[in-house]
């Protein structure tokens, strides 16, 4: 049985530790067990050690996926194919991992598609704010022809695109006051919030027209940007806000599930042509999985981490389809500026797709 079947997953304070680590009380959040690992076991074509840097800490549904991932390809290469994850940034930001994946000197990474729209320039559909509303809208984005196309569409960067998963709905966290409308954010009489934002033009954009002093920044670079007041506030789904302990920094929180974040999983095109073709095939495989279970992960992990944060003393501002409807239309000067340039029709793509996912 691998590690992941046989671990019970305790709670203490914001940080969720696995086997092997420090136990607390605390069993929540009841997270699916893995699914079982199938398929057999794949020949053998000499050991594989793969090195994954990941933005995000251990607690997070992203390293507990990726955790699963190295799983499936221990088990079905009899240990010949091992995956090394170092988290919490360590190895680098988004950004950087990305052009290591592409020198070679890093295997793996899986960041938001936010920074990855300098490789593909359509990945910004996913960054239009509003546009896909529920996580089945996401998830029918994710996985439709058009997403696949724009995996596919790295081919020729040195980065192989394997699959999307989900970072998730973003929301605004901010030190300095309590926000529910843009006139809060934007502040008038008093400052716009200066707002870290991942880098990318878009986000740039939305947090322009909603009033905000926008500042684009590594990730890593974020927790001590708000520890020190260079920046008010950031944007993330609950789960990072939570298990990257922001709500040590943060006392305020509004759930404008403003964009939905999609993961992609990446691996260096140099490491991908030397596996061989059945390491491949095992490899694409257990990315695919490990998405799945990290979407499913993710969607448990959201409201149970809001009320963590809560009960750690964040408070919380939800939003009603009326105040939803003011940011809304705020935000529609980065559509007009940006679904030309994005291409109407795949923005129209998504549109529908969205509309399907509701009518299901
Ligand atoms: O590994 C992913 C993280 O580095 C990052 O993408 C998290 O959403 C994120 C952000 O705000 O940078």
């Amino acid at each position: 049985m691998h590690h992941l079947l046989k671990r019970t997953l305790l709670v203490t304070g914001a940080t969720l530790l696995s086997s092997g680590m420090a136990y607390a009380q605390t069993s929540k959040p009841d997270l699916s067990e893995p699914p079982e690992i199938e398929g057999g076991v794949v020949g053998d074509h000499g050991s594989v050690t793969l090195r994954m840097g990941l933005g995000l800490a251990e607690s997070s549904p992203q390293y507990i996926s990726s955790q699963y991932f190295a799983d499936i390809l221990d088990q079905r290469s009899e240990g010949r194919i091992s995956v090394n994850i170092f988290p919490n940034s360590q190895l680098g930001d988004d950004v950087q991992m990305m052009e290591m994946l592409q020198t070679g000197t890093l295997d793996m990474t899986y960041p938001s598609s936010s920074p990855a729209t300098g490789y593909v320039e359509e990945l910004a559909v996913f960054d239009l704010p509003f546009l896909l509303p529920t996580r089945e809208a996401a998830i029918e984005a994710m996985r439709s022809d058009a997403a696949q196309e724009m995996l596919d569409a790295f081919d020729g960067t040195g980065i192989k695109a394997l699959a999307f998963a989900e970072n998730g709905f973003r929301q605004l966290s901010n030190s300095a006051r309590e926000v529910s409308s843009p006139e809060d954010v934007a502040g008038l009489d008093v400052r716009g919030l200066s707002v870290r934002t991942m880098e990318n033009p878009v986000h740039l954009a939305i947090w322009q027209a909603l009033g905000a002093n926008p500042t684009p920044m590594a990730f890593g670079e974020l927790f001590s940007a708000m520890e020190q007041g260079v920046v008010d506030g950031q944007e993330n789904p609950w789960s990072t806000i939570l298990t990257s302990n922001f709500y040590e920094v943060q006392d305020y929180g509004s759930e404008t599930r403003h964009v939905y974040t999609p993961f992609i999983k990446m691996i260096s095109q140099r490491t991908w042509d030397r596996l061989d073709p059945e390491y491949q095939e095992l490899v694409q495989e257990a990315a695919l999985q490990a998405a799945d279970y990290e979407i499913q992960l993710s969607s448990e992990y959201d409201d149970w981490a809001r009320e963590q944060l809560e009960e750690r003393g964040m408070q919380i501002t939800r939003l009603n389809d009326e105040q939803i409807a003011a940011f809304q239309e705020a935000v529609q000067p980065v559509y007009d500026e940006w679904a030309p340039r994005i291409g109407e029709d795949l923005v129209a793509e998504f549109q529908r797709l969205a509309e399907s996912a509701a009518a299901q």
